[in-house]
């Protein structure tokens, strides 16, 4: 049984939005196609989904800017602008985007104090989503994962799906990435395939 993960194709991920992904819009019509193309018997998305005064955000640090580093309740945390802000604009899926053909929406990154690239649990793996315990509910052993941003939160939600025993597969035609430094990308798809994750 396989599954077709959507990660945060949001917004604020997209050209014009807070935290946007450069090309971040051309993943969507490669979602449309997967979605309808049959080969999936479970399509799940996830969503970032930030509070208000997420601690992630630069804004609730005085004398701080996008893009530093601090320590977050004992993690390194890197500060980004606003963005994916609960029930907003910038947090909706890209309007082109097909959603009727998702079964179930995951949110993540709700808790103010801990951020969470992966879709599965939040970057200190403490607390779950419960999207792992819903696919292996759903019988699932095989997962695609495509979305935003490929050195963010696609490379960590394949490195758990790898992790938690799914095969794993990460469609490189349906990820775009940030790329804070140059080559962030390329060492993002080398990590996940020494990890296990299949790269095509
Ligand atoms: C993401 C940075 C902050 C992502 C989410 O979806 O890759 N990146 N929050
Ligand atoms: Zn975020």
């Amino acid at each position: 049984m396989r599954a077709l993960l959507l990660i945060d194709i949001q917004n604020d991920f997209a050209p014009g939005g807070a935290l946007a992904v450069p090309e971040g819009d051309q993943v969507v019509p490669v979602a449309n196609q997967l979605m309808k193309s049959k080969d999936y018997d479970l399509i799940v998305a996830t969503q970032d989904w930030h509070p208000s005064d997420h601690k992630s955000f630069a804004s609730q640090h005085l004398g701080k800017k996008v893009g530093d580093v601090i320590e977050l309740d004992g993690l390194e945390q890197i500060l980004w602008p606003d963005h994916c802000i609960q029930h907003s604009y910038g947090a909706r899926f890209v309007k082109r985007l097909e959603s009727d053909h998702i079964h179930r929406i995951f949110h993540k990154g709700t808790d103010r104090w801990i951020d969470s690239y992966s879709g599965f649990f939040d970057n200190g793996h403490r607390k779950a989503t419960g999207l792992g315990e819903y696919l292996q509910e759903k019988g699932i052993d095989q997962v695609h994962v495509i979305g935003l941003a490929t050195d963010y939160c696609v490379k960590f939600t394949a490195l758990d799906a790898v992790e938690l025993g799914f095969e794993t597969t990460v469609i490189t035609e349906g990820i775009r990435g940030v790329e804070l430094n140059p080559g962030d990308c390329e060492k993002a798809l080398e990590q996940m395939r020494s990890a296990g994750v299949k790269i095509v």
